[in-house]
């Protein structure tokens, strides 16, 4: 049996944990091929011993860390290294396992204990993790040192998808001259993005639990299954305990089923008074190696919730659930997309005084940190992979559908006990028209529900309704669009005709719930303009609520959500739409208000106290 879980590190009576946070040393490799690092094994020695080095803090991404511009649009290698001081009772005690773990690192890296190689991962927003026992014991020093390299170039393979263009015409480009080239809208933020840190677990340990919840009149249920590294047989207790720390239910056996009579189901905020309920499931494990007796402890919140799709509508605990929310970034100034508490809470405090009850992690998997906080407050989630731009048709060959598959693995592992999510989306935006989309996205919705039985899946389009090869397969209809924007940018008098147009070829092809999942305008903070122009504040407020009078019509019968675009302004690469990046956030980029906040404000408020 192969260790397969990925159970966020909590603290426990049997487990410990050492954040890696703050600043590393770092080198982005300048070489011409950019492999210096690995031609010298850079890894085989102190960074500081091979070249110069710089303070980069993590999380954080590096671009915006520095005054050189060659470090903000860097494509290549770049290397973190840090000395860590490991506890010797982690060491000595024999039956203490030390795990290593990346939050996430943009995009492939390789990392190093001690000079030798530990782990290897493709892909960035999602976790890894080393068992790395062997080789701290081996090292006579107590100090250990930890050297990750992580890689930024995206090719047709990776996801999201991109290619490098090498440009060979010497009166136009100095030699070696090369850009990476992407379909996608944002940023290509790299580096240390959430926290490095280690572990500890017993030797015999917890790898894994899968809840399951469903509800019978007033009774929960919690379906469990646990699986256990390090021995053929434990003993496992199961105990389920309410907010105040009473138990209310308990069980016995690496699967089984705990009932909480009157139970508190998990609401989203503003559907109930007490939203976000989490009760906490403590699996007690013990277990022998032949000699020496091991416990662990392990607590997981759980949410007792249902989710179920009709052909008009979205239930949750078997009540229409209407999405009035927003689509995020994780991107903020000077971390870019590294993980940051700040700005953590202080976007969770702005998407509750907009009464805000959901969002769609736009376009990539965001920090666990920020799924337990959807949890905490019931914020629903619509959980999106970083298949984003896949517009070329050889990024739907089989190297790239095997990635996918398989980043989907990673992601339902990560994700699946969170009551939040309710949904995956398993790309944005693809060229859904092209041939080969059918089988692409037939095979990969269907790997997904093999993998989650319980939550719908969806990919979020801007085809045209009657090409589009991927949606036959989608349990809600997730719609794009820019009208009077993208399309007869000026004239808003269209947006009436063509978005009822839009909504009603969908659901009349498909009948399907639909989400209008992305609409919106850029808006210049402080350009004004009466009559509106397009950037200006008065003019995304327009089009804001000429959508909204469509949306008002379509709710009494198949539409389900709007989720706006955008939470924030986010930067995105340079390009001649793009003035210092995205501007079509309703907050600016330091989470100030814009005039359309406040429309969606009184909005989401007046949905929440009529839906
Ligand atoms: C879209 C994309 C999003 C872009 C947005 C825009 O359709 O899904 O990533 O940022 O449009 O503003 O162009």
């Amino acid at each position: 049996q192969e260790a397969g879980g990925m159970l966020y590190p909590r603290e426990s009576a049997s487990r410990e944990r050492k954040e890696l946070s703050g600043l590393w040393s770092f080198r982005a490799d300048p070489s011409a091929n950019r492999n210096e690092g690995f031609d010298r094994a850079w890894y085989k020695s102190p960074l500081a011993t091979t070249g110069p080095v710089l303070e980069m803090p993590v999380p954080s991404s590096y671009n915006d860390i520095t005054q050189d511009p060659m470090l903000r649009d860097f494509i290549g290698w770049v290397w973190y290294e840090r000395e860590v001081v490991v506890p010797s009772r982690w060491i000595q005690d024999a039956g203490t396992r030390v795990v290593l773990r990346v939050g996430s690192a943009h995009y492939y890296s390789v990392v190093w204990v001690n000079g030798v190689q530990v782990a290897e991962h493709e892909g960035g927003h999602l976790p890894f993790e080393a068992d790395i026992g062997g080789v701290i014991r081996k090292d006579p020093a107590v100090t250990c040192r930890i050297t990750i390299a992580v890689n930024n170039t995206l090719t047709l393979t990776s996801l999201p998808p991109g290619t490098i263009t090498h440009m060979s015409d010497s009166t136009k480009y100095p030699t070696g001259y090369f850009v990476q080239n992407f379909q996608f809208d944002f940023f290509n933020y790299a580096g240390l993005h959430r926290p490095v840190l280690l572990y500890t677990t017993p030797k015999i340990y917890v790898d894994d639990i899968t809840v399951v919840t469903d509800i019978s009149d007033n009774i929960g249920l919690v379906k469990y299954k646990v699986s256990v590294m390090g021995a053929t047989t434990a003993n496992m207790k199961v105990t389920l305990m309410d907010k105040y720390g009473h138990c209310v239910a308990t069980s016995n056996g690496s699967s089984g089923v705990l009932k909480v009579i009157n139970v508190n189901l998990w609401w989203p905020y503003l559907m109930h008074d007490n939203p976000g309920y989490l009760y906490s499931m403590e699996v007690h494990l013990s277990a022998s190696d032949g000699q020496l007796t091991f416990e662990d402890v392990y607590a997981l919140p759980v949410g007792i919730r249902t989710v179920n799709v009709t052909s008009t509508q979205f239930l949750i605990n078997n009540k229409p659930f209407y999405f009035h929310g927003v689509n995020k970034h994780e991107d903020a100034d000077l971390r870019g997309k590294g993980l940051d508490w700040a700005l953590i809470v202080k976007d969770f405090n702005l998407i509750k005084w907009l009464g805000a009850n959901s969002f769609r992690t736009s376009h990539y998997p965001y920090a666990e940190e920020i799924m337990q906080m959807c949890d905490r407050h019931g914020i629903v989630v619509i959980d999106e992979c970083p298949g984003v731009g896949i517009k070329d048709i050889r990024s739907f060959g089989n190297a790239s559908l095997a990635h996918h598959l398989s980043v989907m693995d990673e992601l339902v592992q990560r994700d699946k006990n969170h009551p939040s999510v309710v949904m995956w989306s398993v790309a944005n935006e693809p060229a859904a028209e092209m041939a080969p989309a059918d089988y692409y996205f037939r095979t990969l919705i269907k790997h997904t529900k093999t993998l989650d039985q319980t939550r719908p899946v969806t990919f979020i389009t801007d085809s045209n309704f009657a090409r589009d090869k991927g949606a036959p397969y989608v349990d809600v209809i997730c719609v794009n669009s820019y009208f009077s924007w993208y399309h007869d940018p000026g004239h808003m008098e269209v947006i009436p005709i063509q978005l009822n147009t839009q909504f009603e070829n969908w659901f009349g092809k498909y009948k399907k719930p639909i989400i209008q999942s992305e609409y919106g305008a850029d808006a210049v903070p402080g350009l004004h303009s009466d009559p509106p122009v397009m950037f200006s504040e008065e003019y995304q407020k327009d089009v804001l609520q000429r959508y909204h009078n469509v949306f008002d019509e379509k709710r009494k019968h198949y539409v389900i959500g709007e989720l706006i675009w955008n939470f924030a302004d986010f930067m995105t690469s340079q390009g001649i739409t793009r003035v210092v990046g995205n501007k079509k956030g309703i907050f600016t980029r330091q989470r100030q208000p814009k005039s359309a906040a406040f429309l969606l404000r009184e909005r989401y408020w007046r949905l929440a106290n009529t839906t």
